[in-house]
């Protein structure tokens, strides 16, 4: 399923520990190419300051104190609940480092430096006290399965700490040589194990009472020390075993026996390998921003943004999605939840769940075109996972039904709770359908995608309801999450629509299923169709009753222009235009993953500048307890999209918007440069994917026109591109000039780079 593709080598150098001079020039090399975040404190809070790190599994975030470090640590599938009940997403833990002599209202030295090094998917803490120079370096490892605490010091003995091991629920800390541990179940039975142990140079590690029945160990006078944590569930995503797995004890003590006798250089060095190789596959240039300004702490930068503008703020916002991604969605694991896999709370908000409405959806939407197709997996896995359990919750709702379908609230187990969101699970087939419209795999789509697609289809031939003039209509569906509950609203239309056409693009690329899928084609052909209302609007209901001042942050009656593929400028303007008038009527501010959403949507209207409108709205520093949603959504100074709340769905909507607006490949051609504002008339992208199995290997524009191209084409096939300006090419193209662009058509072979510049 998972081939490998072009990397852009990035730094696999330490850069941290370069005293002097030399860390300066390191850390200014990354501000230039915009891949540190950073401040000048300590984070006082979780949500709207602490820097996240993750594993795909494990997750930590950093508040980077002085006196005291926190970090509070997550392992993804720590769950309440179960088949029935939906429960919440837990937090699992939180390591505590109380250095011993420091007051703990101490304030940050000058010199006091936090950064998240996205290009190494590292944080570096790094200050001066007591005319002692110390650093700290954290990650989470893939590949090693743990999270690594690096502690130096420029001078020998300058560490003497109380470390605390601390359960989210009520479990105490017990040790085992220089390790603690901590054990529990929840009421649902779902037993969990964390542990960590310490590795010291120099100085003494003793145990002793915590006060609390527990233990905890007291660090004496090291010269440094590094401290190795993981955690486990016996979660697995078996249905059929009951949701349990391996025992959580055995897994954190094989991997800590692993990982324990193995060198930090040597974690390091395989962390930085594993995680490039996913990172470094793409590059992004919009244009500079000045030195000084780049150079600002990152809650700083985004205040500036807003006067001064910054195109490489931008691209760091771009590059924070495919980190946040990486670090909470690798293969084998569960998917990234509302807050991809950080989270404080055993209440957290929305149960920091799966929603099936936007929220789960949005949060892959950038997966294949930023080229981490492999992190997609785990929500295609979970979506198969979940089959059996949703055909008898299905079952029961809608007796004699095919296939199945969702409610809008999900957990790991299958269990879920709101309100039926009959079009959900059609829209996880567009999820299924993009990973092989992307990768071209045809083991995966055979194997893998066609089965599940089909009982979702069935669900629908067997749900939707046929009125006498042969017109087939959801019945009693709800618009997200407003308005009344009827037939053939839009957003089921659509969806049903979108999952039709790509049950029969798959059953025609299998060649299968012939008799079905004329019946499907049928059917598709019998969908009410989208409606233009009496002020132009795409209606959003098969009544023409909407409000052109409905601000509302969900916009589903548009989900035909993105993320489906039914409306086009293109190939049908009148619904693009009737579509254009309804997300105007619901303006430019909104909560944070709608404003990401709508990026997307403006993007696909071809509108650059309004997209990059709505960007300068997502680009809003949150303040306040950042919790208010109806203050509007933005981004805190950790960058984590504030909805408000924090949510996570923005972080990638804006991500997937920013490659929407540079390349789009929905309908059957690849469109370079569809949405380009004006702000970044000059520019280059290197890595971008399109449907097809095409990778953008290189692409370089100016003053808005393309000036170098180079497209691998890793499946063969005809190779269909529309972009703004004549190019010149030696390869054998058929060319026709538009009135705004000009269409190329060209075969191509299996691996071959076809290359092209600007020219006549
Ligand atoms: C949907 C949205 C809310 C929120 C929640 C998690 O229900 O309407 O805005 O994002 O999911």
């Amino acid at each position: 399923m998972v081939r490998k593709i072009l990397c852009f080598s990035l730094f696999i150098t330490q850069i941290v520990f370069a005293p002097g001079a030399k860390a300066q020039q390191a850390n200014s090399g990354l501000h230039q190419q915009g891949l540190i975040i950073w401040d000048d404190k300590p984070a006082k809070t979780w949500m709207t300051e602490a820097y996240p790190i993750g594993n795909g599994r494990i997750g930590g975030m950093v508040f980077g104190g002085v006196a005291q470090e926190h970090i509070q640590f997550n392992e993804n599938s720590l769950w309440t609940g179960d088949e029935n009940e939906t429960g919440a997403y837990q937090a699992f833990g939180d390591l505590y480092i109380n250095f011993k002599g420091k007051d703990t209202s101490q304030k940050a030295p000058a010199n006091y430096r936090r950064q998240l090094d996205i290009s190494r998917s590292v944080q570096q803490i790094t200050y001066t006290d007591d005319a002692i120079a110390y650093q700290r370096e954290y990650f989470c490892s893939f590949p090693d399965k743990v999270m690594v605490l690096h502690f130096t010091a420029g001078k020998k003995g300058a560490y003497s700490a109380i470390i605390k091991l601390k359960d989210a629920h009520n479990a105490i800390a017990t040790a085992d040589g220089k390790s603690l541990q901590i054990a529990g179940k929840l009421d649902n039975g779902l037993a969990y194990n964390a542990a960590i142990v310490i590795k010291t140079e120099g100085g003494t590690v003793t145990v002793e009472p915590d006060g609390n029945g527990g233990s905890q160990l007291n660090l004496n006078k090291a010269d440094g020390f590094t401290i190795i944590l993981t955690a486990a569930t016996d979660y697995s995503n078996k249905r059929s075993q009951h949701w349990r797995g391996e025992a959580p004890g055995l897994k954190v003590k094989q991997a800590l026996t692993a990982a324990a006798p193995k060198t930090y250089l040597q974690l390091l060095t395989t962390h930085v390998i594993d995680y490039q190789a996913l990172f470094g596959r793409m590059a992004l240039n919009l244009g500079n921003t000045p030195a000084q300004q780049r150079a600002l702490p990152t809650y700083k930068r985004l205040l500036a943004y807003k006067k001064d503008g910054d195109p490489q703020l931008e691209a760091l916002l771009f590059r924070y999605g495919r980190y946040l991604l990486i670090s909470s969605s690798r293969k084998g694991g569960l998917p990234a939840n509302l807050q991809g896999l950080w989270n404080e709370s055993n209440n957290p908000p929305w149960r920091s769940d799966y929603h099936s409405n936007i929220n789960i959806q949005m949060n892959y939407w950038l997966a294949e075109p930023t080229n981490l197709s492999e992190c997609h997996i785990p929500y295609l896995d979970y979506i198969n996972s979940m089959r059996e359990v949703k055909k008898e919750s299905t079952r029961k709702e809608y007796p004699g039904v095919r296939g199945w379908t969702v409610k809008t609230e999900n957990n790991i187990f299958g269990g879920s709770s709101f309100l039926w969101n009959t079009p959900g699970s059609a829209w996880y087939m567009q999820g299924i359908w993009e990973h092989y419209a992307f990768t071209k795999d045809a083991a995966y789509l055979k194997n893998f995608g066609y089965p599940i697609i089909k009982e979702v289809v069935e669900f629908w031939d067997d749900h939707l309801k046929r009125r006498p003039d042969g017109t087939l209509v959801s019945p009693l569906g709800w618009s997200p999450e407003h308005g009344p509950t009827e037939d053939g609203v839009t957003y089921d239309q659509e969806i049903i629509y979108d999952l039709f056409t790509n049950y029969i693009e798959v059953a025609d690329i299998l060649r299968i299923d012939k008799v079905y899928r004329d019946h499907v084609a049928d059917m598709r052909e019998h969908l009410l169709k989208p409606k233009i209302g009496k002020w132009g609007q795409l209606q959003e209901w098969e009544t023409d009753r909407d409000d052109p001042k409905d601000t509302h942050r969900h916009s589903s009656n548009l989900f035909g222009l993105h993320p489906g593929r039914r409306i086009s400028t293109i190939k049908t303007p009148e619904l693009a235009q009737a579509a254009k008038v309804s997300l105007s009527g619901r303006g430019d501010v909104s909560t944070g993953w709608s404003m990401a959403w709508k990026m997307n949507f403006w993007a696909r209207l071809q509108d650059g500048d309004h997209a990059y409108k709505i960007l300068t709205n997502f680009i809003t520093l949150v303040g306040g307890s950042g919790v208010d949603y109806n203050e509007g959504g933005g981004l805190y100074s950790n960058l984590f999209c504030a909805h408000p709340p924090f949510q996570i769905d923005g972080n990638f909507g804006y991500t997937a918007g920013v490659a929407e607006m540079l390349v789009q490949s929905q309908t059957d051609e690849i469109q370079l440069l569809p949405a380009l504002p004006q702000k970044w008339a000059t520019g280059s992208v290197q890595g971008l994917r399109a449907r097809g199995d095409f990778e953008i290997t290189d692409m370089q524009w100016k003053d808005g026109k393309i000036v170098k191209l180079s497209i691998k084409s890793l499946a063969g096939g005809q190779c269909k591109l529309r972009v703004p300006n004549v190019l010149k090419t030696v390869a054998a193209v058929s060319k026709s000039v538009g009135k705004n662009d000009v269409a190329y058509s060209f075969k191509t072979q299996a691996g071959k780079t076809y290359s092209f510049i600007a020219g006549s």
